[in-house]
């Protein structure tokens, strides 16, 4: 297709940013940031990650693109040791599943922080329920090899899925992420508001951080207070922006 066509220009250019969302501990302070990926066609208007990632995947783009992303995470990592201010922040990034089961992804992992010279603990890979639908033991053995190396993991858009706990019980995982869509309607949807409850004292009883996404205000900071949730990430802290316009 043309856009794929686009896409495997500008990755052979620089078509592609990293933006960056700060993730906030109530208690601490900044923690960290997303990393989001954002396509500038050349001539074109920035094209949202919802529209080109579906395409990356189904071409294959999405395991070269994947690895720029932690290649280019990684190094911002290393540039972050070098001041006390940022020495300590994490960044996490979106592993599409497709990615992740690649054979040598361990490898490439390994590669990535060797490369870079950045502080495995400071890598968080996000991972989705989809990842989970092959073979979970595969996917358990695979986690492990990657945590062996220091690096974290988080379970993005929980909730969306399929969400067998049975699941969430064998993942390593060091952190659950609560959907956007759960935390937007938070004040006026009892629902929503229940799951939102029952999502965080699944993580508290497994030792699993929280973090809720898609915090905009503060009524819903308050609930999420309420809760127990203390890690936040949203645009009432910070949108995705590039790392230039940062100031820590
Ligand atoms: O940044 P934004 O909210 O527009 O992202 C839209 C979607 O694109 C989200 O589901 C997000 O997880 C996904 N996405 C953003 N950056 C990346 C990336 O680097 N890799 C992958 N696989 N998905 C990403
Ligand atoms: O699927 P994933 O959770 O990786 O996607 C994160 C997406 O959510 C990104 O595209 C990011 O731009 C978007 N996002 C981040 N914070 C907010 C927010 O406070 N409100 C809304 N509506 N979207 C957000
Ligand atoms: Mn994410
Ligand atoms: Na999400």
């Amino acid at each position: 297709s043309a856009m794929e066509a686009a896409l495997r220009h500008s990755l052979q250019g620089d078509g592609f940013r990293l933006f960056y969302q700060p993730q906030v501990n109530l208690d601490t302070g900044l923690i960290g940031a997303e990393a989001l990926i954002r396509w500038f066609p050349e001539q074109h208007q920035a094209v949202s990650p919802a529209q080109f990632i579906p395409v990356a995947e189904d071409s294959g783009l999405i395991i070269p693109l994947g690895y720029w992303v932690m290649q280019t995470a990684c190094r911002q990592l290393r540039l972050w040791a070098n001041d006390a201010r940022t020495r300590d922040l994490k960044i996490a990034i979106n592993v599409s599943a497709r990615q992740f089961h690649q054979p040598d992804y361990v490898e490439r992992v390994r590669e990535a922080l060797q490369e870079s010279g950045a502080n495995p603990a400071r890598l968080q890979l996000e991972l989705t329920e989809s990842v989970v639908l092959e073979n979970v033991d595969e996917v358990v053995e695979r986690m492990q090899q990657i945590r062996a190396l220091g690096v974290t993991f988080s379970l993005d858009d929980f909730g969306t899925g399929f969400s067998s706990l049975s699941y969430l019980k064998r993942l390593p995982l060091d952190q659950i992420k609560i959907d956007q869509s759960f935390v937007r309607d938070v004040m006026t949807s009892a629902n929503d508001a229940a799951i939102v409850r029952a999502i965080v004292a699944i993580a508290q009883s497994l030792g699993l951080q929280v973090i809720a996404e898609g915090v905009e205000n503060q009524a819903q900071l308050d609930f999420l207070t309420e809760t127990g949730c203390r890690v936040c990430q949203g645009y009432l802290f910070g949108r995705p922006e590039p790392i230039e316009d940062w100031t820590v």
